[in-house]
C-alpha cells in the first residue's frame, strides 16, 4: 500500500502541502485568538483565504457546463443512460443510508435533554414553508433565462429569508438600550441583506441545478448530432481542458489559501465556552454519524463493489478533502475533486465529467445525515415525541432537502427549514445550532465530496464494459478514417 500511495503521488503534493497548511492554519488561528482582533483586522487576515474561495468559485460554473457537455457528448446515449442510472442508484442509496445513520445515532445518543431554555440562541429564522421550498426546487431546474441565471445574482423566490440577527443585549431597562438593540439588529440585517441566501440548487448566487439540467440535455443532443455536433464537442472539450489548466495554476496557491481560510475562521469564531452541554453532545453526535458514514460505509461500499483498496483511492483525494474542509463548499471544491480523481486516481474522464458536476449539486450524504439528525435533535429539545410516520417524513424530506441544498457554505442549514416544517417543528429552533454550524458544515461538506468521489470510482468500475465498447468504436472509426 505504501508503494501504491507513492505511485498515486499523493505523498508528494497532497498529503504534505495540504495537511501541513491545514495544521499550521489551526495552530496559527488558536495562537492569534489570544490577541483579540478587531472586525476589520479579521477581515484583512482572512483575505488570502477568501481569495482562494473566489478563484475556485470563479471556475465552478464554466467547469460544470464544459465537463457535463463533453462528458455526456463523449458517450452514446445508451452508455450515458446506463451510467446515469448507476450514478442515480448510487446517490439515492448512499443518501438514504446516511439519513438512517443520522436517525439511529441521534436516537441512541439522545443529545437533546428536553430543555431548550438553557441553550444559547443565535439569530432568527423567518418562516418559510416547505411548499415554497419544494416549488423553488422544481422551479430552479428550469431557469427562465439561462444567461440571466448565469450572470445575475440569483434572486431567491422566497418572499422571506433566513438571516442571523445579532442578539440585542436583552437589556431593555432604559430607552437608550432599547434603541441600541434595535439599531444593532437593523445594522446586522442590512449587513446580511445583500448576501444571496443559498436557495435550493444555487451556487454562488447562480442556479447550478438549472445549469446541470441544461448542460445534460445539451450534451445529449450534440452527442446525437454526430459530425454536425463535432465543432461544438471540440469547443467544449478544449474549454474543459483550459479550465483544468487554470485549476492546476490555482492549486499552487491552495496551501496558502487553505491556511488562511482555517486560521481566519478560528480567529473570528465565537468563544467555544458558550457551547452548553446539549449543544456539545449534539456536535459529538453529528461527528460520530459523519465518521461512521465516511470512514466505514463509503470505503466498505467501494471495496465490496470494486474489490480495490479504498484507502489508496481515498489517499489520492486528500487535496480535495482538505479543500472541502477549508472552503465548506463542495462546489468550490469541484475543480480540485476533478484533478484528484483524473490525475491522481486515474478515473476515466468520461465518468468524472458526467458524475461529478451532478454529484456535487445533488448528492450530499453529509448534509442529508445532518438534516435528519438535527431535526430529531430539535424535536428532543422540545420534548416532542416523533411517531414512526414523522420519522419517515423526516427521512424523505432530509433526502429531498440535501438534493436541493446548494454546494455552498451553510446551505444545509437553509434547506433544513423544509424538514422541520414537514413535521411541525419550530423552524426558529435552527438558531439553537447555528453557533456550531460553521464547524459541522466543514465536516459534512468533506463527507459530501468523499461521497461524490467514491461514486465516480464505483460508476467507472461498473461501466468498464460500455467504456471499452466506446473505445473500440472510436478506435475503429479512427482506423476507418
Ligand atoms: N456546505 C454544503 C456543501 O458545500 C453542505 C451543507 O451546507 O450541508 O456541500
Amino acid at each position: 500500500t505504501i508503494l501504491e500511495f507513492k505511485a498515486l503521488g499523493c505523498s508528494s503534493r497532497g498529503l504534505c502541502h495540504d495537511i501541513f497548511s491545514l495544521s499550521l492554519g489551526v495552530v496559527l488561528g488558536f495562537s492569534l485568538r489570544s490577541y483579540k482582533m478587531s472586525y476589520r483586522e479579521v477581515k484583512y487576515f482572512s483575505f488570502p483565504g477568501e481569495l482562494l474561495m473566489r478563484m475556485l468559485q470563479m471556475l465552478v460554473l464554466p467547469l460544470i457546463v464544459s465537463s457535463l457537455v463533453t462528458g455526456i457528448a463523449a458517450l452514446d446515449s445508451k452508455a450515458s443512460g446506463k451510467m446515469g442510472v448507476r450514478a442515480v442508484v448510487y446517490y439515492m442509496s448512499t443518501t438514504i443510508i446516511a439519513v438512517l445513520i443520522g436517525i439511529i445515532i441521534v436516537v441512541i445518543i439522545h443529545p437533546g435533554k428536553g430543555t431548550k431554555e438553557n441553550m444559547h440562541r443565535e439569530g432568527k429564522i423567518v418562516q418559510v414553508t416547505a411548499a415554497d421550498a419544494f416549488l423553488d426546487l422544481i422551479r430552479n431546474m428550469f431557469p427562465p433565462n439561462l444567461v440571466e441565471a448565469c450572470f445575475k445574482q440569483f434572486k431567491t423566490n422566497y418572499e422571506k429569508r433566513m438571516f442571523k440577527v445579532g442578539i440585542p443585549s436583552n437589556d431593555t431597562s432604559t430607552v437608550a438600550s432599547i434603541i441600541s438593540n434595535v439599531s444593532e439588529a437593523m445594522e446586522t440585517l442590512t449587513q446580511l441583506k445583500e448576501e444571496v441566501v443559498p436557495v435550493p440548487g444555487s451556487v454562488n448566487g447562480v442556479n447550478a441545478l438549472g445549469l446541470v439540467v441544461f448542460s445534460m440535455s445539451f450534451g445529449l443532443v450534440i452527442g446525437s448530432m454526430r459530425e454536425q455536433g463535432q465543432a461544438l464537442k471540440d469547443f467544449f472539450d478544449s474549454l474543459n481542458e483550459a479550465i483544468m489548466r487554470l485549476v492546476a495554476l490555482i492549486m499552487w496557491y491552495a496551501p496558502l489559501g487553505i491556511l488562511f481560510l482555517i486560521a481566519g475562521k478560528i480567529v473570528e469564531m465565537e468563544d467555544v465556552g458558550v457551547i452548553g452541554g446539549q449543544l456539545a453532545m449534539y456536535t459529538v453526535t453529528v461527528i460520530i454519524g459523519l465518521l461512521i458514514h465516511a470512514v466505514i460505509v463509503l470505503p466498505l461500499l467501494y471495496f465490496l463493489i470494486t474489490r480495490k483498496n479504498p484507502w489508496v483511492f481515498i489517499g489520492g483525494l486528500i487535496q480535495a478533502l482538505v479543500t472541502a474542509l477549508g472552503t465548506s463548499s463542495s462546489s468550490a471544491t469541484l475543480p480540485v475533486t476533478f484533478k484528484c480523481l483524473e490525475e491522481i486516481n486515474g478515473v476515466d474522464k468520461r465518468v468524472t465529467r458526467f458524475v461529478l458536476p451532478v454529484g456535487a449539486t445533488i448528492n450530499m450524504d453529509g448534509t442529508a445525515l445532518y438534516e435528519a439528525l438535527a431535526a430529531i435533535f430539535i424535536a428532543q429539545v422540545n420534548n416532542f415525541d416523533l411517531n414512526f410516520g414523522q420519522i419517515i417524513t423526516i427521512s424523505i424530506t432530509a433526502t429531498a432537502a440535501s438534493i436541493g441544498a446548494a454546494g455552498i457554505p451553510q446551505a444545509g442549514l437553509v434547506t433544513m427549514v423544509i424538514v422541520l416544517t414537514s413535521v411541525g417543528l419550530p423552524t426558529d429552533d435552527i438558531t439553537l445550532i447555528i453557533a456550531v454550524d460553521w464547524f459541522l458544515d466543514r465536516l459534512r461538506t468533506t463527507t459530501n465530496v468523499l461521497g461524490d468521489s467514491i461514486g465516480a470510482g464505483i460508476v467507472e468500475h461498473l461501466s468498464q464494459h460500455e467504456l471499452k465498447n466506446r473505445d473500440a468504436e472510436m478506435g475503429n472509426s479512427v482506423i476507418e478514417e
